[in-house]
């Protein structure tokens, strides 16, 4: 079984706003009057319908509709409510796996038929929306991804379960963009195989799907077939964290850029030590004009205990990322991987 939230950020603040309700609502950066610089993280779904969409700049989702609620994210809070809704969830299967803030996977194998685990995804929906007035989606598969894409077809407020006889009825008829991990770049190469759907992409040979995927061909392979062997299991925390910053102006100012750096590597550096959470992992992105977007990633042999050797990598990655690229700077980010092991 797969869950997600529907609109979870934009759903949150609708709940805690019952002023909001039915209006179009859009968590993300200050749209400053369509000026503004930063991103959409999610919208409502009324929002959705003038065709705004998490990752979009903030400016065009202003211009596509002005008159929309515009709100800051309040990730703490959200992640407090992920909490409490992974809480529930983690009951009814010992087997069990976040994936992100709103979204989770449960080995529902014991209860010994799709009709079962239908049943059981009711009453989870059902608690859900008693314990916290929040609405998800259920798809429920033999593997994970089935399940994945039978959430994302059922959105919003749905449950969708797709046992094994009918999975192949389910998978064939989709546009091959519904296989998770297939973007706009590999659509367009199938594309032009003449590949439409995941009905087509069975006629695709290994060898070729091997080409356009990579290691993963073989993966899409079985896909395409309803076949996936990816166990649900609970990693170790998959924990990062992470800062970005939109300029008010591109720019290539050092003073400007590097003072803003400066402060995200301090404030990450404080956090990881103040919450005990050891890294090794370090990357750093960049966003030029354009939005062309670079990221560059770094793993040290062991965990970065001092503030002036953090300071001083990050630094040499943001400065290689700035030489590769002779653009106005738009945004920049720095994260950390979180690493018990
Ligand atoms: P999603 O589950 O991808 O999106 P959603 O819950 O807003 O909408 P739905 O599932 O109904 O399509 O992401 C969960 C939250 O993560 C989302 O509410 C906001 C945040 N998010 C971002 O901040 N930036 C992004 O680009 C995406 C995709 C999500
Ligand atoms: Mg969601």
């Amino acid at each position: 079984m797969h869950l997600d939230m529907d609109a979870f950020f934009a759903q949150i603040e609708e709940r805690e706003n019952p002023r909001f309700k039915g209006k179009p609502l859009v968590v993300g950066a200050d749209p400053k009057e369509g000026k503004g610089r930063g991103v959409v993280s999610t919208a409502n779904y009324e929002a959705r319908k003038y065709g705004i969409r998490s990752a979009l700049p903030i400016s065009q989702a202003f211009k596509l509709c002005p008159e929309a609620v515009f709100l800051p994210p309040n990730i703490l809070f959200y992640e407090k409510v992920s909490e409490r809704i992974m809480g529930i969830l983690k009951k009814f299967s010992p087997v069990f796996e976040i994936s992100s803030l709103d979204e989770a996977f449960l080995d529902l194998s014991f209860v010994g038929s799709f009709s079962k685990a239908e049943d059981l995804a009711k009453k989870i929906k059902k608690e859900i929306f008693e314990k916290e007035k929040l609405i998800c989606t259920i798809g429920i598969g033999s593997n994970k991804v089935i399940a994945k894409m039978a959430t994302n077809k059922a959105k919003p407020d749905g449950l969708l379960a797709v046992s094994l006889k009918e999975t192949e009825k389910f998978l064939d008829p989709l546009p091959i963009r519904e296989i998770p991990g297939v973007g706009p770049k590999t659509e367009e190469k199938l594309k032009a195989l003449n590949v439409e759907t995941v009905k087509d992409l069975k006629d695709v040979s290994k060898k070729d799907l091997e080409r356009i995927f990579g290691k993963n061909g073989l993966g899409v392979y079985e896909i395409a077939r309803g076949r996936n062997d990816d166990p649900v299991c609970q990693r170790e925390e998959a924990k990062s964290l992470s800062r970005s910053f939109t300029f008010e102006k591109d720019t290539r100012e050092a003073d400007i850029i590097f003072s803003a750096f400066e402060k995200m590597t301090k404030e990450i550096f404080s956090e990881a030590e103040k919450e005990s959470l050891p890294f090794r992992t370090l990357w750093v992105t960049c966003r030029f004009s354009g939005f062309e977007t670079k990221r560059k990633e770094t793993t040290f042999p062991s965990r970065v205990k001092y503030f002036s050797f953090f300071e001083k990598e990050s630094k040499k990655i943001l400065l290689k990322l700035m030489m590769e690229n002779s653009k106005p700077v738009r945004m920049i980010g720095i994260g950390v991987k979180v690493d018990r092991s």
